[in-house]
Order: structure tokens, then C-alpha cells, then sequence
């Protein structure tokens, strides 16, 4: 156990119950479960250090063979899928999620229903997270904030955890030493005001009237907006707009002497810190513009509440309750993400009351969230990964060429692909600004059903290279529903950019940036064009197109075309790509010189593919591998790991980018490939490193089955491609 580290004394055991994606853990009495080897697997302390230390003598190959390591790699793997064909694994990371859920599960009551099981669990997540500092950082890795300080040392307090507890006194301690909660961002404060911590006059105003804006207004109708950005500050604005606040209680009184000193509460400078945050949390500094706009909008608040006049402000309420109620409704109350779950839930909690079925529908779906593994429990980034991590997953077991061992699992994997595909659109699509739905797979489960453009990519090439193994039913999921996610994809394409966005098409211009309020984050206002998501469509395209010929023949190639020429445009000057979405050029570059070499583009015979591979070769460690620091994405330039040791999940990137374009430096291959076999454990598993995810280039998120995946992907084409 490391040191600091909170032991409960616990006399249960936890169950894992998954059906359709959907992943619960159930504290259970002793004895009425026998725990599975995946339960003990997630269980099992990682090593998860970011600063790992390797000891020499293990830094041999395992097995006899290349072979034989990716076929212990696939046995080991395969070890871990669940019953109705996903992997399950940890998608964790954020560490405001966690605290946002607990502030409102208080403030509805409902934190005192929950099994003193999960309280303590999730009191040994945030204990153990604590940096050494005192503080708490935006994700598991990143340096102390205000914001993850805050939230955490008030989530915990609400847990039970007492303010003398050494823990806390020290998490105070960082916050008083680096000037207090009014440096907190936007979301901080917000968060604060619901629980009766903070005055409303502190927050930089989000009202809820720009919902009320015609559709064809430019840039400030939300319904042109990145949707994550949208539906979160669409709840936050209804909460906003009703001041939604929790009564006082005794508790509560005591956390406004902690955090602001013992009777300091009213005497602090609200109106004067709306817009200041703290440097060691504002990742995107507000713009001059941004600060007009919330002067403006702060007088209006002053208007409405000085003179009474609520009659446009009830509209929009009402207005933005609709909308809350439509996502909803058509997320089965699991919510596009962790963020608006929690704050829906409040809003559904003020709006119709606690007995409401709205709400209890919401309570049911908290569980959906939450991930039990060795380091306590977490709200997840997203109610799993399942899909996506059981596309590529498909896709890596079937480059082993090894796939006659593993029917089981792969049959089993297909089955989870054919459940998965979202297979209906949002009722009243344009009212709610929804995208068609019918024919995309989603990130995790049908019940979450959001569509994105690259799940969709990964979904369909799991399909197909599944579909190619003989003893694969091509019926289940059949030609009219592969061509139905072609038909998604190429609606998601974007003429102006050639490239493809996450969820939707690019609304509206960067130009709405300048008013992004959430100084945490960088580039959340729109769907931006990215080199992942439109690598997935272009590779999935292509394949469909291969066994498919003539369905929509043209618009597919001249779109496949477009796309070629989006990533040209992405490339930088060093020769790789930036990832967006996890470390960093090594996973954008991955995915770039993946669509160049399905595309028929080489080493050979493409500048920009040469240029691509002799970047990922300069960027080669002494030890033989690739091991990204994420500080790559938060500054843009690629960053080598402080310790010097490569990752797993870094060379793997690296040797599928090279690999992909035919790279004809096989001494550099061959280097990667040993590494990844040095590193292997010797059950076959491979050991989980640094984080590997990441969203708006500050936030880092864990994809725990990464570290099996990729390697096992690597050593499979290694396998085909040098058959060695
Ligand atoms: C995700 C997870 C999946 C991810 C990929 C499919 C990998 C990517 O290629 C496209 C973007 C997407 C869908 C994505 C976007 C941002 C998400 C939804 C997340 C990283 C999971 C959590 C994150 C979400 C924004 C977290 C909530 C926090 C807020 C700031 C609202």
C-alpha cells in the first residue's frame, strides 16, 4: 500500500454485473461471490506510476518467440472480456467528476441512500489522488489547482471525511497558501453556489436566454456549439437562471469557515473576482472580449433581479428544461457525458421534484458511471469505452492472423459490435440541434447513443474484418446497416475543412473561441475537424469500399480524396501530427500514416508519409521505443517522458505509423518490437504506464485497455508483415 493511503476496513465483495456495455459494480456480502479473474485483475494494484522504474532483469523477452509473445499477449487479453463480448476497463482520469457527482447527490438527498460501500470507496479515490502538495490536480497526473483542490477537499468533507483529518488539513493548507477559492474558474464557482459556498454574483453570468435565439443567429445560438460544450452549459445555464441553491445547514456553515476562515464568508469581494482565476488553473485566459460580454451580462442580471422582471428570463428557463429533458430522454438518462449527467439531474431535481420519475430514472443511471478499481471508486469520463475499445481491440486480434485460437472471444466480439450500433435517430432532430443517429456506433453503449464520426469508423472496420473470417454470420449485422454508417459518416463530413469533427458537423466558425468561458479548457466552442476522426472515416471508408464497390462509388472517393488532403493540411513542420485525443503525435501521426497507407501512399512514393516516419524515427529513445509525455498536448510540441523510459502504448503507435507507410528502416522496427517484448509481463499482460487520454488539451484520461491493445496490434502486423 503507498504511503498516505486510506485503508477501509471493508466486509464486502464487489461484483461486476455487465449487460448490453452496461457496467455496474455491487457491493456484496462475503461469500455470496466468488470473485471473476477479470473483478481481481481491476482490482490488482497497477503500477500506473508516471515515473516508472524498471528493474533490469525483467527487461528481457518472456517467451521463446515473437509468436509466442503475441499469442500469450492475445491469451492473456482475452482473459478479461466480459460475457456479453466487451472489455471492460478504467476510464478514469478527471478528478472534478467524482466531486460534481457528490455535490448534487448531497444536495438531492440522495448520498444518504447510497451503501456505505460506495461512500468509502469513493473516499479512498480522492484520498488517494491527493498530490503530495496537499492540493488535488484537474486529472490524475497534473500539477495541484484550485479547482481540483477545492472540489475535492469540499466532496470529501460531504463524504464524511472531518475537517482535522490530516488530509484535509493539508489540502487547506495549499489552498490558503495560493490565494483561495475566488481564484477558482467558472465551473468552480458555479459548483460552490449550488451549495450555498459562494454568492452568485462571483460567477461569470450563464444565463439562459441565448437558447432563445433563432436558429440561423450566428455564433451565439448554443445550437452551432461543440455539443459537450452546449449541453453543459445548457443545464448550468437553467440552474443559473433559477439560482438553484441548496439551504444552509451545518455542515455547509462549517465549509464557509473552511474556506474562507471562520466568520470571513460575508465580507468577501464577490462581484470583484467574477472573472479572476487563478494562473495555476486558467489553461485558456479569457479573451478582452469575453470580459465585456460578462460586464454586460452581469448588469443584466442586476436589471432582472433589481426590477423584477422575470418574464423573459421564466421563458428561457422553461425553454432550457425542454431541452434537458429531450437529451435526457434520448440518452435513457445516462447523458452525453458525466458533466451534464450530474447537472440535468439537479436541474430535473428543482424542476420536478425528488419523487418525480424523471428523477428516480436519473439516480438509476449514476451507477452506470461508476468504476471500482484498485485505487477506489470514480465517476468515469463517459459511462465506459466499451465500443470503441472492443473496435480496436477486433481489429488488433484480427491482424495477429492467430484468430483460430480465439474464435470464442471474437464471435463474442461481434456480437457486442452488432449491439451496439445506434439504430434509430433523436426524435425532433432540428428543434434539439441533433445530428442523425440512425446507422453510427457511439463510444460505449447503445442505451448513450450520441453518434461520433470516428466510433463509427472503428465500429465498421471491426464489422468488416470480422465479417471476413468464414465462420462470422455476415447477416447479423447486414449490408443495409454497414451502408447505413457509411451514410453517417459522409453526413458528417465537412465540405469547407475536408475533414471530419466528433459528433457532428462544424456548426459555426473558431471565431465563437473568443468567448469561451471555461478557462480549464482550449478549443471546446465547436466541433473541430480533427486528424483522428477523420483518419478513422477515411480507412473505414476506404475498407467498405473495398468489399463494397458501388455503393455511393463517386461521393465516397471524392470525399476519401478531400480527406487525404485534410491531413496533408494537418501535418506539422516537424512531420508529425498532433492528437487530440490522446499522447500525443505519436497517436496522431499513428493515425495519419494509417489512412496514407490505406489510401496506397508510402515511404516510397509519398513526401509527406517519408516526412511523417523520419519524425516518429527522430523522436526513438536509447531504450528502443517511444514514450510521450502529455505534456505534448498541453503545449503543442512533443515533449519525451522526464524519467527517459519509453511506453508501451507510445511504441505501439509509433511502429503501427511506420509500419503502415511500409517505413523501409527495419532496425527501427525490430528496436520497438524487442522493447515491447522486454516489457511484457510474464502472465502475457503488458504494465500500465503513464495516461494515455486526453480531451481539450488540458484534461488526461485513462484508456486502461491500451496498454493490451496496441501492443498486442503492433505485434500482429510485425507478425504479418515481416512474418517473423
Ligand atoms: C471523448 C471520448 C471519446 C473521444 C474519441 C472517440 C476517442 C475521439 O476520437 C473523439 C472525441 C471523443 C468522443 C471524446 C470527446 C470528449 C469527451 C466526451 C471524451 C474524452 C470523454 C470525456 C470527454 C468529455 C468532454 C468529458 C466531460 C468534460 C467536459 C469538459 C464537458
Amino acid at each position: 500500500m503507498e504511503p498516505g493511503l486510506v485503508d477501509v476496513e471493508e466486509p464486502v465483495v464487489w461484483k461486476l454485473e455487465v449487460n448490453n456495455g452496461r457496467q455496474i459494480w455491487t457491493p456484496l456480502k462475503e461469500g455470496e461471490h466468488k470473485q471473476t479473474f477479470l473483478e481481481q485483475h481491476i482490482l490488482t494494484k497497477k503500477s500506473n506510476d508516471p515515473n516508472p522504474k524498471y528493474d533490469p532483469s525483467e527487461q528481457v523477452p518472456k517467451f521463446s518467440s515473437t509468436k509466442q509473445a503475441t499469442q500469450e499477449a492475445v491469451n492473456f487479453f482475452n482473459k478479461l472480456q466480459t460475457e456479453d463480448g466487451h472489455w471492460a476497463g478504467d476510464y478514469g482520469g478527471p478528478m472534478f467528476l467524482l466531486p460534481g457527482l457528490i455535490f448534487v447527490l448531497y444536495i438531492t438527498g440522495v448520498l444518504t441512500t447510497f451503501k456505505k460501500a460506495y461512500i468509502s470507496q469513493m473516499l479512498r479515490y480522492i484520498l488517494n489522488h491527493q498530490n503530495e502538495d496537499g492540493g488535488y490536480g484537474l486529472h490524475i497526473e497534473g500539477h495541484s489547482t484550485i479547482f481540483g483542490t477545492t472540489l475535492n477537499y469540499v466532496a470529501a468533507r460531504l463524504l464524511g471525511a472531518p475537517a482535522d483529518l490530516p488530509q484535509n488539513v493539508k489540502a487547506r493548507q495549499f489552498l490558503t497558501k495560493n490565494g483561495g477559492v475566488l481564484g477558482l474558474p467558472q465551473w468552480g464557482k458555479f459548483y460552490l453556489c449550488t451549495l450555498n459556498l459562494m454568492d452568485w454574483t462571483c460567477v461569470d453570468p450563464i444565463p439562459p436566454e441565448p437558447w432563445l435565439l433563432p436558429n440561423w443567429f450566428p455564433l451565439l445560438q448554443p445550437g452551432k456549439w461543440w455539443c459537450h460544450c452546449r449541453v453543459v452549459y445548457l443545464s448550468m445555464s437553467y440552474i443559473y437562471g433559477i439560482k438553484g441553491t441548496m439551504k444552509l445547514n451545518f455542515l455547509l456553515t462549517s465549509l464557509r469557515d473552511e474556506l474562507y476562515g471562520a466568520g470571513m464568508y460575508h465580507s468577501q469581494p464577490w462581484r470583484i473576482n467574477m472573472s479572476y482565476v487563478n494562473p495555476l488553473d486558467n489553461y485558456n485566459p479569457s479573451s478582452l472580449i469575453f470580459r465585456i460580454l460578462t460586464i454586460i451580462l452581469a448588469i443584466y442580471e442586476y436589471v432582472i433581479k433589481k426590477f423584477n422582471l422575470y418574464f423573459l428570463r421564466n421563458k428561457a428557463n422553461e425553454n432550457a428544461l425542454d431541452h434537458i429533458l429531450h437529451e435526457d430522454a434520448t440518452t435513457n438518462h445516462i447523458c452525453i457525458g458525466p458533466v451534464n449527467k450530474v447537472i440535468n439531474m439537479l436541474s430535473v431535481y428543482y424542476a420536478k421534484g425528488p419523487d418525480s420519475p424523471e428523477f428516480k430514472s436519473h439516480v438509476e443511471r449514476i451507477y452506470d458511471y461508476l468504476w471500482l478499481s484498485d485505487d477506489g471508486m470514480k465517476m468515469q469520463g463517459y459511462n465506459g469505452s466499451q465500443l470503441w475499445d472492443t473496435a480496436f481491440a477486433s481489429q488488433a486480434l484480427v491482424e495477429t492472423g492467430l484468430t483460430s485460437s480465439m474464435k470464442p472471444a471474437l464471435l463474442k466480439a461481434y456480437h457486442y459490435v452488432d449491439i451496439s450500433q445506434v439504430r434509430e435517430d433523436v426524435d425532433n432532430m432540428p428543434k434539439y440541434h441533433r445530428h442523425i443517429s440512425k446507422g453510427a456506433w457511439p463510444f460505449s453503449t447503445r442505451d448513450h447513443g450520441w453518434p461520433i464520426s470516428d466510433c463509427t469508423g472503428e465500429g465498421l472496420k471491426a464489422a468488416l474484418v470480422l465479417q471476413d473470417l468464414e465462420w462470422i454470420n455476415r447477416d447479423t449485422i447486414n449490408q443495409q446497416r454497414l451502408c447505413e454508417s457509411v451514410d453517417v459518416m459522409l453526413s458528417m463530413w465537412n465540405e469547407s475543412s475536408g475533414g471530419w469533427a466528433s459528433y457532428e458537423l462544424t456548426r459555426t466558425s473558431a471565431l465563437v473561441e473568443y468567448i469561451n468561458p471555461a478557462a480549464l479548457f482550449g478549443e471546446i466552442m465547436i466541433d473541430y475537424p480533427h486528424t483522428e476522426c477523420s483518419s478513422s472515416c477515411i480507412t473505414a471508408l476506404i475498407m467498405f469500399q473495398k468489399r463494397y464497390p458501388n455503393y455511393r462509388q463517386k461521393e465516397i472517393k471524392k470525399i476519401v480524396d478531400a480527406g487525404i488532403k485534410f491531413l496533408r493540411t494537418k501535418q506539422m513542420k516537424e512531420g508529425g501530427w498532433y492528437g487530440g485525443w490522446a499522447v500525443c503525435f505519436c497517436y496522431g501521426t499513428w493515425f495519419a500514416l494509417s489512412s496514407y497507407g490505406a489510401y496506397g501512399l508510402n515511404y516510397e512514393n509519398d513526401v509527406s508519409a517519408r516526412n511523417g516516419c523520419d519524425f516518429l524515427k527522430s523522436k526513438q529513445l536509447p531504450d528502443g521505443g517511444w514514450g510521450e509525455s502529455y505534456m505534448s498536448n498541453v503545449t503543442h510540441t512533443y515533449v519525451q517522458p522526464s524519467h527517459g523510459n519509453s511506453h508501451v502504448v507510445s511504441t505501439s503507435w509509433a511502429l503501427l505509423g511506420l509500419m503502415s507507410v511500409d517505413c523501409p528502416d527495419k532496425e527501427c522496427i525490430d528496436r520497438g518490437i524487442k522493447l515491447l517484448l522486454n516489457r511484457q509481463l510474464r502472465n502475457g499482460d503488458f504494465p500500465q504506464e503513464s495516461i494515455s487520454g486526453v480531451f481539450n488539451h488540458s484534461c488526461m484520461i485513462s484508456y486502461s485497455n491500451y496498454r493490451n491493445i496496441f501492443p498486442i496490434w503492433a505485434l500482429g502486423m510485425y507478425l504479418q508483415k515481416y512474418k517473423e
